[in-house]
């Protein structure tokens, strides 16, 4: 397994829901490595960017009225195969088919308002998180749990 990071963002429905902290308990918890963490408005053609995939959808402006309707939490995580072990804590995209347990299978009901994002594949997550943080808004640091946590 290698080390990567994905983009984590917990979404404006997760935010004025109040919570932020369950969700990133959930990745710490986890033994995943925090390296940017903040509270942001997110302008649309930024939204735009970050979903440029899905631009062809007939849900994509719903889809960015929604993610730039009110302030979301953006994260870096670094770990060992942390893209795809992130998208397993998060669950389906369909929260009414996500399995309990996960995030989106806990915490939410529909497609629209499925509280949290994470990046699909490792140079997604360096795509969005060279997107959504700037120079100087990411952390280097040495966890002292390492030893405890990987080989
Ligand atoms: P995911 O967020 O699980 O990676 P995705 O990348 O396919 O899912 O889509 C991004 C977001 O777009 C998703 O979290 C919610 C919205 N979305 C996806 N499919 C949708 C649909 N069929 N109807 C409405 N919104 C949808
Ligand atoms: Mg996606």
């Amino acid at each position: 397994e290698e080390v990567e990071e994905t983009y984590i963002m917990i979404k404006p429905d997760g935010f004025q829901r109040g919570l932020v902290g369950e969700i990133i308990s959930r990745f710490e918890k986890k033994g995943f490595k925090l390296k940017g963490l903040k509270l942001f408005q997110c302008p649309k053609e930024l939204a735009q960017e970050h979903y440029k995939d899905l631009q062809s959808k007939p849900f994509f402006p719903k889809l960015i009225n929604y993610i730039t309707s009110g302030p979301v939490v953006c994260m870096a995580w670094e770990g060992i195969g942390v893209v795809a072990s992130a998208r397993k804590l998060i669950g389906v995209t369909n929260p009414l088919n996500a399995e309990p347990g996960t995030i989106r299978g806990d915490l939410a009901v529909q497609t629209g308002r499925n509280v949290v994002h994470g990046s699909d594949s490792p140079e997604n997550g360096k795509r969005e998180i060279a997107l959504w943080f700037k120079e100087g808004e990411l952390c280097e640091w040495t966890p002292l749990l390492g030893p405890w946590l990987t080989e």
